[in-house]
């Protein structure tokens, strides 16, 4: 799977570099055919915007978000959304310092796992100082530490339909007249897989506070600020998201924001 995978982006990589030399070669005869609204102009600029999105689909969702040095920790990250979950069973993990609480790992996997607070830390930890952006327009650079999804991953083993990871949080975002929504989001398995997509418990060399999502939270790093759920208690691989929520893969998702956030 691997394998043709790389193969089929060698080809689409090969492909789009013989479009770019077409244009580099520069010939004389072509200048007039490439003049907007011509018919090559439009092919050409077809391969390039073909290429931009290949380029992105298969070789960018891979490459790594950038990190970002301690002296460029400007603010303390600022919480935004639920800081402040006021769900039954929240307050009471959070009444005793999360000590009992539980991530729940299940859905299409062949081991499903139930992991208590302590075993979390003895998970290989990992920290990155990376930038959150925000959709309302802002952004704050932060240390976050925790431990790789796919860490877990290994352990639970995902069976071959499983095709999305889907976050459940404790906070309920929403209590409206069309009902109460808890937040959720989903991720597909190249996210899931990459080494700085991670479960944090810390931030900025502190345990993660209540208002930016203890004791779990998601960071998805080359995706905009609500991917990366926060309060989250049970992680779920399943094959679509269509049946769950309003079906379009996040409570922001369900409200007409973009599934893929990529930045
Ligand atoms: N459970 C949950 N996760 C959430 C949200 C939320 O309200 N509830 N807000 C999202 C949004 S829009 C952003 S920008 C970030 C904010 O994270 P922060 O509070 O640590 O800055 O969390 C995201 N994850
Ligand atoms: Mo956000």
């Amino acid at each position: 799977m691997k394998t043709k995978l790389l193969n089929r982006r060698r080809f689409l990589t090969g492909a789009a570099l013989g479009g770019s030399s077409l244009l580099l070669g520069g010939c004389d005869s072509m200048d007039s055919l490439v003049q907007s609204g011509q018919p090559v102009r439009n092919f050409l600029e077809n391969v390039n915007d073909l290429t931009y999105r290949v380029q992105r689909m298969l070789m960018g969702r891979n490459a790594l978000a950038k990190e970002y040095s301690q002296s460029e920790i400007r603010q303390p990250q600022k919480p935004n959304g639920i800081s402040m979950p006021d769900d039954e069973d929240y307050l009471e993990l959070m009444a005793n310092g999360f000590s009992g609480f539980q991530l729940k790992v299940g859905g299409l996997v062949e081991k499903p796992l139930l992991i208590d607070r302590n075993r979390l830390f003895n998970i290989p930890a990992r920290s990155q100082i990376t930038r959150h952006d925000c959709v309302e327009g802002w952004s704050c650079i932060a240390e976050w530490t925790g431990f790789q999804l796919s860490e877990i991953l290994k352990q639970a083993r995902p069976m071959p339909q499983a095709k999305f990871v889907l976050f459940e949080c404790y906070d309920t975002i929403e209590r409206s007249l069309s009902g109460s929504f808890k937040y959720y989001e989903t991720i597909d398995m190249i996210d899931a897989w990459h080494p700085q997509t991670i479960l944090a418990y810390g931030l900025n060399g502190k345990t993660l506070p209540v208002e930016n999502g203890a004791p779990l939270r998601l960071r998805v790093e080359r995706q905009l600020g609500y991917k990366h759920a926060k309060y989250v208690h049970s992680i779920t691989l399943i094959s679509s998201f269509a049946d769950i929520g309003g079906g379009k893969g996040g409570y922001w998702e369900d409200k007409g924001y973009d599934w893929y956030a990529g930045i």
